[in-house]
């Protein structure tokens, strides 16, 4: 993050979840409400997600950095309330208690348990590791990627971000809306993101049968960005490229082991005439006839819309789970059952979209600097006149 500073902190059914994000400009208009909480619905809904949706209501509280529903320029602190802290209030317990803490000691396959306790020394009780790796973090990611959402619109930039695929079932593309807004209300209108209503009830149906049988489901999601201004990011140091910052946010978020850009995994096998974007002028306007490179090229952003897709693996938690060991007993049995989603793909687009949109403020930020959003906007107008060829 070259410009801005960001920490979560909180466990999954801890008593909250805070977060901090440091260096958003003064004077960008920010009320929760409207801003922030209609999001984190939006993260809480999908077809296949666990009873722990229902208990919760993500809300997020602005505790510090707003006066009068305008940012000061100082960090910006953020709480999510856990409804269900009060059911777990004694394993959760932050002094010790005299209960049984009910440890958990069989790790499973696929989750931070093994790795974690080993490192840390929670061989004796894993809940120690798997309540901090649980994704249920990503509910403060979003409120954060909602702060910067809205900084990006105030510089003219928008976003939007669906389901491609769950397990096999993947939507056909032929049919997809050509303006975002028509876009917005087709996926709106799936309960799973997507937008296709066949590919959709099958989704459903493919939800339902993994979970008769105990498992769980992945799949891919994209979101898009549109009118973000050419130049952020740098081809000069590697870590400066707007790329490898969205990749290494993207692939941070909970159970997502790929990222592309564009045509991604594709161009492998495309020939180079196939693969870039031809230049041309559209009313003294510098522009593409095609996006492949999914408007990165060399590290920066290059005026087309920017393109991400990611892959989630299946949840690790399986109702039929696999094998494992006992780490007191050294017996060999199944693993740990926790309450968990069958498939959360299609909150993982919501959290992709607000992930990415973070590091683009902050790559905006770094590009154009600005205490005030007034200097932001006019050095990014500037930019934008810099786009177009004069003669
Ligand atoms: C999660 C397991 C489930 C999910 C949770 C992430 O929680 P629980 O064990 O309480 O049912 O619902 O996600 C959320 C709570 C959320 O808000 O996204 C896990 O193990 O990662």
């Amino acid at each position: 993050m070259p410009h801005l500073r960001i920490l979560t902190g909180g466990e999954s059914h801890g008593a909250s979840l805070i977060g901090i994000i440091d260096g958003i400009p003064a004077g960008l208009s920010l009320v929760a409400e409207q801003d922030i909480n209609p999001i984190l619905s939006e993260r809480q809904k999908g077809y296949g997600r666990s009873y722990r949706q229902k208990i919760e209501s993500d809300r997020a509280q602005i505790l510090s950095g707003v006066r009068f529903g305008m940012t000061t320029g100082a960090p910006i602190a953020l709480h999510i309330e856990n409804n269900d802290w009060k059911n777990w209030s004694d394993k959760m317990s932050v002094t010790s208690i005299d209960k049984d803490r009910e440890a958990v000691t069989i790790p499973r396959p696929g989750h931070a348990d093994l790795a974690g306790a080993i490192k840390y020394g929670h061989m004796d009780d894993l809940r120690n590791v798997f309540e901090r790796a649980s994704a249920r973090e990503t509910a403060m990611r979003v409120a954060i990627g909602a702060i910067c959402s809205k900084l990006l619109f105030e510089i003219g930039v928008v976003s939007v971000s669906f389901v491609k695929s769950i397990g096999t079932i993947e939507v056909n593309t032929s049919n997809t809306p050509s303006t975002v807004e028509e876009l917005k209300n087709k996926i709106s209108n799936s309960e799973v993101r997507m937008c296709d209503a066949d590919a959709t009830t099958r989704a459903i149906e493919l939800i339902e049968e993994a979970k008769r049988q105990g498992d769980t489901l992945g799949g891919i999601v994209q979101a898009e960005f549109y009118n973000v201004p050419v130049g952020i990011g740098s081809h000069v140091q590697w870590d400066r490229k707007l790329d490898a910052n969205i990749a290494q946010a993207v692939v941070s978020i909970q159970a997502v082991k790929a990222v592309e850009f564009g045509d991604g995994l594709n161009v492998a096998s495309q020939r180079g005439s196939e693969s870039h974007d031809e230049i041309r002028l559209d009313n003294k306007r510098i522009t593409r006839t095609t996006n492949h490179a999914g408007g990165i090229e060399g590290g920066m952003s290059n005026g087309m819309p920017i393109i991400v897709r990611a892959a989630m693996k299946p949840i690790s938690t399986l109702m039929q789970p696999l094998r494992s060991i006992d780490l007191v007993t050294s017996e060999q049995t199944n693993a740990h059952i926790e309450r968990s989603d069958v498939c959360a793909v299609p909150s993982l687009s919501i959290i992709v979209e607000r992930v990415v949109a973070t590091v683009l403020a902050d790559n905006v930020l770094d590009t154009f600097g600005g205490d005030t959003m007034t200097e932001l906007q006019e050095r990014v107008t500037k930019r934008r006149s810099q786009e177009m060829i004069s003669k």
